[in-house]
């Protein structure tokens, strides 16, 4: 299977999130990236391609033209406002105040263009993010000329980010606008299945009055997980996209023998929707070591999650998500992408 991958990628470097309380140090580090290339390499997968740059139509078709300028010229704006470091939001528009106005000051636009408190922006986050979803559209391509299969070693992961806001570690929904684009370059219906541990909240919404584009995630309770406010089981869809959004979410502390029955069903849904092409958007922090999650998945478990998705024999995209248990994410990215070679 081919790889794409830039080292540009590793341009954002968080140091920092709120979380549980209190500033803790960041998870969705750079090395996370490093450790799969490096696994990538050590078993041979197949080549890592540089991405190239699709600018910035691709994006619109998924993102508010207005987040894309938000995004473009945030760091301008903080610099001038003399803030240096990481930005991070601290104010929403939540009920009862107003969601229809665009405030001036870097404070307010930081909340209206963010859900989450965990996603900080440093002076590269931006490009590194554009070159994570330039990643995706590259590998994308691929597969919408023909290739089977193709990994898109995407970094800052993208699953979390909506139409307009950014969190969850994603500015740009990197396995969204490649969906969208496989769309737009011949695919008439395409699934994504999303495996993250958390739920892809984002990917939901773009798509959740889409009948054209499929959206089933696996993940844990939104009662008693992030991101807490999507990706319960009532939600399957509205309007014309009424009964293609599934979500699978299960509790905590759920292993192979609950989580790959889920795995089974939403393949199932997949089979049936007979779409031209599937995006897996991959999470790898199901995983029992974890430092953030838990799921209770063994590294085998990632093998045998490879070879069901094999099992549909569709033209597949691999979309890097999650996962944090650094020095095993290589092994656990891997092993999905060749459980899915030999399956
Ligand atoms: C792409 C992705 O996996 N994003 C996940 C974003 C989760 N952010 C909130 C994490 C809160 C973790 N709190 C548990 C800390 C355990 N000490
Ligand atoms: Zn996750």
């Amino acid at each position: 299977m081919k790889s794409v991958f830039s080292e540009r990628q590793l341009l954002h470097t968080p140091s920092v999130e709120l979380s549980d309380g209190a500033m803790v140090p960041a998870v969705e580090l750079p090395s996370r990236a490093e450790y799969v290339r490096d696994r990538i390499r050590e078993v041979g997968l197949g080549d890592i391609i540089d991405p190239v740059a699709f600018g910035r139509t691709p994006l619109e078709r998924v993102h508010a033209a207005d987040y894309l300028d938000f995004m473009e010229g945030f760091r301008a704006l903080y610099e001038a406002e003399g803030r240096s470091g990481e930005a991070f939001p601290f104010v929403w528009p939540t009920r009862g105040l107003r969601a229809d106005v665009t405030p001036r000051h870097v404070d307010g636009l930081l909340g209206r263009y963010s859900f989450d408190a965990g996603t900080p922006i440093g002076p590269n986050s931006w490009e590194a993010a554009k070159v994570s979803a330039d990643t995706a559209l590259t590998a994308a391509k691929m597969v919408a000329e023909g290739l089977p299969n193709a990994f898109a070693l995407c970094r800052p992961p993208g699953h979390h980010a909506m139409t307009d806001r950014f969190g969850g570690y994603c500015f740009l929904n990197n396995a969204a606008i490649a969906a969208q684009f496989l769309r737009d370059n011949g695919a008439e219906k395409v699934s994504i299945l999303d495996v993250d541990y958390h739920h892809g909240n984002g990917t939901q919404e773009i798509f959740y009055e889409r009948s054209d584009v499929q959206f089933l995630s696996l993940h844990a309770d939104p009662a008693v997980e992030y991101p807490y406010f999507l990706g319960y089981q009532d939600e399957t869809g509205a309007g014309a996209g009424e009964g293609y959004t599934r979500n699978w979410p299960m509790p905590h502390g759920t292993d192979w023998s609950v989580w790959g029955a889920s795995l089974d069903q939403a393949c199932k849904d997949v089979a049936d929707f007979g779409a031209d092409v599937l995006v897996v958007s991959l999470g790898l922090d199901p995983y029992e070591k974890d430092p953030i999650s838990k799921f209770k998945l063994v590294s085998d478990d990632f093998i045998r999650a490879g070879e069901r998705i094999a099992k549909l024999k569709m033209p597949t995209l691999f979309v890097m998500e999650g996962g944090y248990a650094i020095d095993a994410l290589g092994v656990n990215c891997v092993n999905v992408l060749s459980g899915f070679e030999g399956g």
